[in-house]
């Protein structure tokens, strides 16, 4: 595929002026913290401290994957609600689609994103809602992480190994290893000069795809023995009782999704995160005519055409609806 964006240099310096302006930035993650989101965060840390500012990264919902923590700077991360939110009076968002991305720092006090605290917003997700000052958005972009190396080029950051290491393993994580089909020539040659600024693809790809806890195979053993299917899409269910029973994080159940949506004669996947007022979904499609983006819409969701998610409350009806629905969107179109 070939690369189809180029960085708005000049919101790239706005977004530094920005921050210049701060006495103190936070830099929270999104919920469910992935590869990209930390490091992203971890990136423009180290490169805002460089440019002499103050930033503090905090993860938004209290706790930091086990697998993200050989990223360089994740052992200083604060961990929203274990440790309190410093005083702040500017807000450097990546990664991040809308403002509830930002999890339990959002739900405790909306008003911390509703604008009166500036925000920078850097994303690379389609649904991106540009609430920000400051506004960075590529949907063509593969990564957050991969709009940042470019960032970091027009600020004249000093790539450091770390910088590289932290915006390398972004790329890798929400490309599966160079993998996705929103993998271009582009995201490639950044990932070559990560690697030539020093950063080393190995323990990038044995965090995030080798490396496991024994948690998580009693986990995807519950979740494989609870496969089902409604049409054309396969899905199973978590419980907080299941990860309990496994002794595993929300973060353990991120890699099954993927594992589901290549089986056979499935149009799409998803997995049913149960919580207290109804279900957490994550989807993914190969099939380049289902947009799963589009159909978590309908229920208020969002993401990319290959992955997305979206909350449904309710109970058992809300669900069936949902899966029934579903089912119905992803049917490969017969030809009469
Ligand atoms: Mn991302």
């Amino acid at each position: 595929m070939t690369s189809g964006w180029r960085l708005d240099a000049q919101a790239a310096h706005d977004a530094l002026n920005q921050l210049k302006a701060a006495t103190r930035i936070l830099m929270p993650t999104h919920q469910n913290v992935d590869a990209d989101s930390l490091s992203s965060v971890l990136a423009l840390t180290i490169a805002l401290r460089q440019h002499g500012l103050e930033v503090v990264p905090i993860i938004s919902d209290g706790s930091l994957p086990h697998a993200l923590e050989f990223l360089p700077g994740a052992s200083e991360v604060l961990l929203y609600t274990r440790d309190e939110a410093p005083e702040y009076d500017m807000l450097c968002l990546a990664d991040c689609s809308d403002r509830t991305r930002l999890g339990k720092f959002y739900k405790d006090d909306p008003s911390r994103l509703d604008g009166r605290v500036p925000i920078v917003n850097i994303d690379h997700h389609i649904t991106n809602g540009r609430f920000g000052v400051v506004n960075i958005v590529e949907p063509s972009a593969a990564s957050a992480t991969e709009i940042i190396a470019d960032v970091l080029a027009v600020w004249g950051t000093v790539l450091t190994r770390e910088i590289a290491q932290c915006l390398l393993a972004g790329i890798y994580g929400d490309t599966l290893g160079l993998r996705t089909e929103s993998t271009t020539s582009r995201t490639m040659r950044t990932a070559a000069d990560l690697v030539d600024a020093g950063a080393n693809p190995v323990p990038i790809v044995d965090a995030l795809f080798r490396l496991k806890p024994k948690s998580s195979v009693c986990l995807w053993r519950k979740a494989l023995e609870g496969v089902q299917w409604t049409g054309e899409l396969i899905w199973t269910e978590l419980t907080e009782e299941t990860f309990a029973e496994c002794g595993a994080q929300p973060s353990e159940a991120e890699g099954m999704v993927n594992f589901l949506a290549g089986t056979e004669g499935s149009r799409a996947a998803a997995i049913l995160f149960a919580n207290d007022h109804g279900w957490r979904i994550s989807m993914r499609s190969l099939p380049v005519d289902v947009d799963v983006a589009a159909i978590t819409a309908e229920f208020g969701g969002g993401g990319h055409p290959r992955a997305a998610g979206v909350q449904i409350e309710g109970g058992e009806a809300e669900k069936q609806h949902f899966l029934s629905r579903v089912a119905e969107l992803i049917a490969e179109p017969r030809v009469k």
